[in-house]
């Protein structure tokens, strides 16, 4: 019988050591407390007829000493944790990039090639996958028990968890934030397959267009184009009377604001630009962009930014 739950990924072994670690200096504080109070309650019971007179005179040195070693146990605890926790949350900039929508009681999932699916997420194991995750309608939360993490999938945002699988197989995926009457049913699988496997996956799968192509459509569709060019080129097209950026190269490069801010362009800002302008307006041009909140929908919105990656893949750099 298996009582202890698969560590799938490297990290996830991490993660037990830590448990493994609280949990014994717990326990041997708590066994510690409590056998002296035992012991304590024993050798001073009424009718026992121990010395109660003459005490001991009390020693400092035991006081910090047990003092500086709990501080020092539980402090190490704290450094650890908080080193693995920056690890676990910190992205690696080249990984496999999967796109999660969590919408009321569901998960979809779509691919760069253009591959959608619900409630099951397939990726290669021995890679880095990074899944940049938002919901359409509550807060959700994505959850693997066997990767040992979990995340808030929040409406309005993106949010970035990665990991790499190391042993192919397929794993629980939960909704852990009570999301409505369906919550519990919100479940799904990740299938963790060979590399080789993944590839026939994503082949086999009915994919249609690759986001970045129907990203493109959109942008012409929504008129970005009017303004940033029919490739996204921008500022110095005839066909456009308004001074846009260019928005060729601009992923993952730094750009100035108009309030003197330099961020990178990632896929928070793409978003946040597209949907919230005025918040990061971009320095030495007209405040013209408007915003394309409500209109433009999560899944469209993934599309248009797969496209604006895209033109930036293009860019030998
Ligand atoms: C009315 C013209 C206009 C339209 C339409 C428009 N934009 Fe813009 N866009 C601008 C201008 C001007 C800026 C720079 C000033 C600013 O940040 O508002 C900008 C900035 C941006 C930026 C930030 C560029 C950078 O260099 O950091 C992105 C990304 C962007 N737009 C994408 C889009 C997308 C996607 C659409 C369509 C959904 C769109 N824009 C529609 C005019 C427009
Ligand atoms: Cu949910």
């Amino acid at each position: 019988m298996n009582l202890w739950l698969t560590a799938a990924t490297h990290n996830a072994t991490q993660v037990d050591y830590l448990i493994f670690a609280l949990v014994l200096i717990s326990c041997a504080v708590l066994a510690l407390v409590f056998g002296l109070m035992l012991l304590y309650m024993f050798k001073y019971r009424a009718g026992s007829d121990i010395d109660r007179g003459t005490l001991p005179r009390k020693t400092w040195r035991l006081e910090a000493a047990w003092t500086a070693a709990t501080l020092v146990a539980f402090f190490g605890l704290f450094v650890w944790g908080a080193k693995l926790y920056l690890l676990l949350f910190q992205p690696p900039a080249d990984a496999l990039q999967i796109h999660v929508i969590g919408k009321q009681f569901m998960w979809k999932a779509e691919h760069d090639g253009g591959q959608r699916e619900i409630n099951a997420i397939h990726l290669p194991v021995g890679l880095d996958v990074q899944l940049v995750m938002t919901s359409e309608d509550v807060i959700h939360d994505f959850s693997v028990p066997a990767f040992r993490i979990k995340h808030d999938v929040l409406p309005g945002r993106y949010e970035a968890l990665w990991f790499r699988v190391d042993i192919p197989g397929t794993y629980h995926l939960f909704c852990t934030q009570f999301c409505g009457v369906d919550h519990a049913n919100m479940v799904g699988e990740i299938v963790a397959m060979p590399k080789a496997d993944y590839q026939k996956w994503l082949a086999r799968s009915d994919a249609g267009e690759t986001l970045a192509a129907a990203g493109k459509t959109l942008f012409m569709r929504y008129g970005c184009s009017g303004c940033h060019g029919g490739d996204g080129a921008g500022a110095n097209q005839s066909q456009s009377t308004v001074r846009a950026p260019s928005l060729a190269g601009l992923y993952g490069s730094p750009v100035t604001l108009a309030d003197g801010r330099v961020v990178k362009a990632d896929d928070r800002y793409l978003r946040d630009c597209i949907l919230t302008p005025a918040r990061q307006r971009v320095a030495s041009y007209l405040p013209v962009m408007p915003s394309f909140a409500g209109e433009i929908s999560e899944e469209e919105l993934l599309k248009i930014i797969a496209y604006l990656k895209s033109l930036s893949q293009q860019e030998p750099s």
